[in-house]
């Protein structure tokens, strides 16, 4: 009998839901494997990751050694050599132009595997695809939608401990969303998330700089502060793009994007701009660490006047 196989998962939603669509799959393939969420620490060593040990990785980096392997991220190759190791495979699949990661498996187990989907697996992968790549209805939406994978993806934001979302993979092999979403652990972190969303939205207004030509350039480098992704369109839904600060655990993150709900006609590329500061990126989000907080106010006040000097001209006949 070989090892166990782990699962090693992204934690968070899609990650999740593609850790439980492929461990469905691998025991209908007759293996019992197990599953652990991984997160950016672990990239430390990554050459040497679970060194000896059977794995597979979904959304989240390419590992050569990995037994199955699924991903979506742009950015999963750590480097050119393990870019070139990467082809296509009855076990390993990446797909960039995909929302999110479950339904790449989803797809891939039919056609190599001829596992086909079910409703509910279905269900998992529509809600990852819209939680992953924010493509909420609206605004309110986004902050207080309550559906079952909605109350659930927020309830991550206030775990109990981090091998909490482990036992979310194990109840979604079998179970639906909203099984999950009724389970009392997961409705206390979700009123815990609920409550720091609150307070977010209060604090967000104070930490405005400037509003002007539909940019909102705003400083929440304090860590006082709670963070809420789209606290700057919640507050100015006219806006067309926010640009800020945030502090990180080694310093400070310049982070700018679109308003998903009000873009811009075409604007400039935010991942390129990001670039020139060592970041990087999407044309709609982009993002780059500065290492003091002086560096990251003029970085932001740059690409804040960038997008404004941008939109004053296309205003023009
Ligand atoms: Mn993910």
């Amino acid at each position: 009998m070989p090892d166990a196989l782990t699962i090693h998962y992204h934690r968070d939603f899609d990650g999740m839901v593609a850790a439980a669509i492929l461990a469905h799959n691998l025991r209908a393939r007759g293996e019992n494997p197990a599953w652990a969420g991984l997160n950016y620490d672990q990239r430390a060593d990554w050459p040497n990751f679970q060194a000896g040990k059977r794995f597979a990785i979904v959304d989240f980096h390419f590992h050569p050694r990995a037994e199955f392997w699924f991903d979506h991220h742009p950015t999963t190759f750590l480097t050119p050599e393990l870019r070139a190791q990467y082809q296509p495979s009855e076990r390993w699949a990446w797909e960039e132009a995909s929302p999110s990661c479950p339904p790449i498996i989803l797809r891939h187990a039919e056609k190599h595997w001829g596992i086909v989907s079910t409703p509910r697996f279905d269900e998992m992968a529509r809600w990852s695809d819209v939680i992953d790549a924010a493509r909420f209805t609206d605004v309110e939406q986004a902050l207080f939608g309550d559906d079952p994978a909605l109350r659930i993806s927020r309830a991550l934001a206030a775990a109990p401990d981090p091998h909490w979302s482990d036992t979310l993979v194990r109840d979604m092999i079998d179970g639906s969303l909203a099984e999950v979403a009724s389970r009392g652990d997961v409705d206390r972190a979700w009123q815990r998330a609920a409550r720091n969303r609150d307070l977010a939205l209060r604090q967000f207004p104070p930490t405005v700089d400037s509003t002007a030509e539909a940019v909102v350039l705003y400083d929440a480098s304090s860590n006082k502060i709670r963070r809420e992704r789209f606290a700057a369109f919640f507050h100015h839904a006219s806006a067309l793009y926010s640009v800020g600060v945030i502090p990180t655990r080694s310093g400070f993150h310049v982070t700018a994007g679109q308003n998903p709900w009000n873009p811009p006609d075409i604007g400039p590329h935010l991942g390129e701009i990001m670039e020139t500061y060592g970041g990087g990126g999407h044309r709609s989000v982009g993002g780059a660490n500065a290492p003091s907080l002086e560096d990251a106010r003029r970085i932001a006040r740059e690409v804040a006047t960038h997008l404004r000097t941008h939109l004053a001209g296309a205003k023009k006949p």
